[in-house]
């Protein structure tokens, strides 16, 4: 619905938003899908508060570790529901929907197939990019004056590393304070990081909360939750930081085990301080048999294209996606091992299952 270096039109997205509404069946809740980052929390909390106050039903069920909204554990978890229509937010956009009820998506990642059926709002390809966040506020103005929560918009906007691609919505809401703002966004993207992986807690702020300050200083369980999940990932990643980078033919690879999502966090404060390397950090505890890694490079080159070169033969569609200089995936133990061999390590960079 954006072309090519356009800039994005709230205007277009707000009415296509309100004409994919009116094909909703008011009689029955209409279900929020959300990913449990930051940027996909705030949509969630954005569009359940916008359509709760013009006086829709509402359910929201966070889409998290390990989950999707495209396979069939999902299509049979909703078919147990009645939906009078389904929105899903940031969570990509694929060639199937979970349900057959109308469904809108939300989105800002490239889109893989486009569904029959569904209402598309996709932010990919205009310029610059708005986050799912940003998106869901310009629809919830189909519902209400969404300013009161221009902050959410903000804090998926910073939670995505958009603060500064140059929307006015960011620049309106430094009124909450740009410190307060940054410190919301980093306690709700936390909680994804953790062993348990659970941001129930975020999001329940998101959907009552008036403002940043509410979760950065707040003192109820859920905000307690947050600065927990904060100080667990903290402390991972600090004993991780002590690990040396085992380093060859170009190479820096960090092997360590946590229950944490870490590893992408590592690679990134890596890459800083070894510019001439591919980072590579090797993550053997966050599913059993199973290693999950971030690569990241300040090298002219594309990691994407020297992954598939690399491909084990094992490896899923979590191999080797991303961008050129920020990919990573998931290998079996046995796929790892051939992988770390063929870029020339020793038997002391495998990993033993
Ligand atoms: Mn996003």
């Amino acid at each position: 619905m954006t072309t090519s270096a356009a800039p994005p039109d709230p205007a277009s997205i707000r009415a296509a938003f309100a004409a994919a509404l009116a094909r909703f069946d008011r009689g029955a809740p209409v279900w929020l899908l959300g990913h449990f980052d930051a940027d996909g929390l705030a949509a969630t909390a954005i569009l359940a508060r916008a359509l709760r106050a013009a006086g829709w039903s509402v359910r929201t069920r966070i889409v998290g570790r390990g989950e999707t909204p495209w396979g069939a554990a999902m299509g049979a978890e909703l078919a147990e529901e009645r939906l009078g229509g389904l929105v899903i937010c940031d969570l990509g956009v694929r060639g199937t929907l979970p349900t057959a009820a109308h469904t809108i998506i939300i989105d800002h990642h490239v889109p893989l197939a486009t569904p029959d059926g569904a209402t598309v709002i996709s932010g990919y390809g205009a310029r610059p990019v708005p986050t799912t966040s940003l998106l869901a506020f310009w629809c919830a103005g189909a519902l209400i004056d969404p300013e009161e929560m221009l902050w959410l918009a903000a804090i998926g906007l910073i939670g995505d590393m958009a603060e500064g691609a140059g929307f006015a919505e960011m620049a309106r809401a430094r009124r909450y304070g740009v410190t307060a703002l940054r410190e919301a966004a980093a306690l709700v993207n936390a909680p994804r990081r953790t062993a348990a992986a659970d941001a129930s807690p975020a999001l329940a702020l998101l959907l009552t909360a008036d403002g940043p300050k509410a979760i950065t200083a707040g003192e109820g369980p859920d905000a307690r939750a947050l600065r927990a999940a904060r100080d667990e990932v903290k402390a991972a990643l600090d004993a991780a930081r002590r690990i040396p980078p085992r380093v060859r033919d170009g190479v820096a690879l960090i092997s360590f085990a946590s229950p944490c999502q870490i590893h992408p966090l590592l690679a990134q404060q890596w890459r800083g301080r070894l510019r001439s390397e591919i980072v590579v950090a090797a993550n053997a505890g966050y599913r059993p048999g199973w290693v999950h890694f971030a690569a990241r490079t300040a090298r002219a080159l594309d990691l994407v294209s020297w992954l598939a070169e690399r491909r084990p033969p094992g490896a899923g569609d979590e191999y080797g996606s991303g961008h050129k200089a920020a990919s990573g995936g998931a290998l079996s133990v046995p796929d790892w091992n051939g992988f770390v061999r063929a870029l020339g390590f020793g038997a002391e960079a495998e990993v033993t299952a």
